[in-house]
């Protein structure tokens, strides 16, 4: 019986600027011009410095939770940059490591704070900004991004969505919904898989059985890339050919971009309980913020005295978003109850009564209220 082959493929993997700061010159022709590397650097060093002091408000007792960018910054600044470049009218549809994706494209800082604060109006996008609320149910929101880019098409406008998630994502069964849907009605929809090595304690070596997460798409048809994600030059370039592709072409792309979470999975965590010291230190050396310094300095675009001025305003940034996150009055634990039911039962006031007290021990009862039967 002559030997047929169903089905073949290759996952091409991008690199354009290497862990030291060298450029592929090839590679890079129509990719990031200098004054945007230079820019990109500098949004990159103030989300590093944002990021270290939302871990002091935390610690601080300012702040519920976080879980920090840090070493992921440039996957998400050049998707970010690609977008508002390339299709500003676009939808991001976030999980939680991509700040800087949010930022470029024109979230307001303090809103991120304002969330890991516990305050909803951080999830309060303004007009005109095609951003949805950080997701914390992991996976659930590529469904959303693939919705909006049917919307989109349906429409006729030339309007993407990108959506950034976790390898750890990759497991759950709504990406793979959110996938098919994308494949079959040919969705303008960019999928941005950032493999950070880890979810939470499950190394991304037992997350699949596939060699790559890039492949996952394979099987719903679409083109597929792994790239280094602490390249911005090749998250760049990805996206931007993805939209190009999405555009024109009406199909989706998935990425994944390697790279790794240097920080702990949240402040909840201590990632030194089940990872390899050695294994950090070798991805401190990939530091996408090092390396894009590297390059900018081998091209005498960079200085001592321009690094010092950038941490100055870096400072100066994120002490005003600070500033603003804390300065507005508190929300009430209210909140909690108005906005779900139009009129609330019993038990529920009786609950809404006893946080206002803030004391477990005080019953609604002996203030004189009434209680459900
Ligand atoms: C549906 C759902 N299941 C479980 C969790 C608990 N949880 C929070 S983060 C996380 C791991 C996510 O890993 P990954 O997708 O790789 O993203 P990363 O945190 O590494 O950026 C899990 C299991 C959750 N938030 N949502
Ligand atoms: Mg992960």
């Amino acid at each position: 019986m002559p030997k047929k082959t169903a089905y073949t493929a290759k996952i091409e993997y991008l690199q354009i600027l290497d862990e030291n700061g060298k450029l592929d010159e090839r590679l890079a022709r129509g990719t990031l011009k200098d004054d945007e590397v230079i820019f990109l650097y500098e949004q990159m060093t103030i989300s590093r410095h944002y990021d270290e002091i939302a871990f002091k408000l935390q610690r601080s007792g300012r702040m519920g939770t976080y879980p920090q960018n840090k070493g992921q910054e440039a996957g998400p600044a050049g998707a970010g940059y690609a977008i508002r470049q390339h299709n500003p009218e676009a939808w991001l549809v976030p999980c939680y490591r991509e700040n800087l994706a949010l930022f470029l494209n024109g979230l307001p800082m303090e809103k991120i704070l304002l969330h890991w604060m516990g305050d909803e109006r951080g999830n309060q996008i303004p007009d005109g900004v095609n951003i949805l609320p950080i997701s914390i149910p992991i996976g659930t929101h590529p469904l959303h991004a693939a919705g909006l880019a049917w919307a989109g098409k349906y429409r006729g406008e030339d309007r993407v969505a990108i959506t950034f998630f976790g390898d750890g994502a990759t497991s759950e069964g709504d990406v793979h919904e959110a996938l098919n849907f994308a494949s079959a009605l040919k969705l303008p929809v960019i999928f941005f898989c950032q493999n950070n090595r880890w979810a939470i304690s499950v190394p991304s070596s037992i997350q699949t059985g596939s060699e790559t997460f890039a492949q996952k798409g394979l099987a719903y048809g679409m083109p597929c890339f792994q790239i280094d994600g602490n390249d911005i030059f090749a998250s760049y370039k990805v996206v931007k050919d993805a939209i190009n592709r999405a555009v024109k072409e009406n199909q989706p792309t998935f990425i994944e971009s390697l790279t790794y979470r240097l920080g702990d999975h949240t402040t909840a965590d201590d990632a030194r309980r089940y990872r390899d010291p050695e294994e950090v230190e070798a991805w401190v050396g990939r530091d996408p913020l090092i390396r894009t310094r590297k390059y900018l300095e081998s091209k005498d675009l960079w200085s001592e005295s321009k690094q010092k001025e950038l941490e100055a305003k870096a400072k100066e940034v994120v002490d005003a978003v600070v500033k603003k996150a804390e300065g507005i009055d508190k929300p009430t634990t209210d909140d909690i109850f108005d906005y779900t039911f139009a009129e609330l039962n019993g038990q529920l006031i009786e609950q809404k009564q006893t946080l206002r007290t803030s004391s477990l021990g005080t019953h609604p009862q002996q203030e004189g209220l009434q209680t459900h039967a």
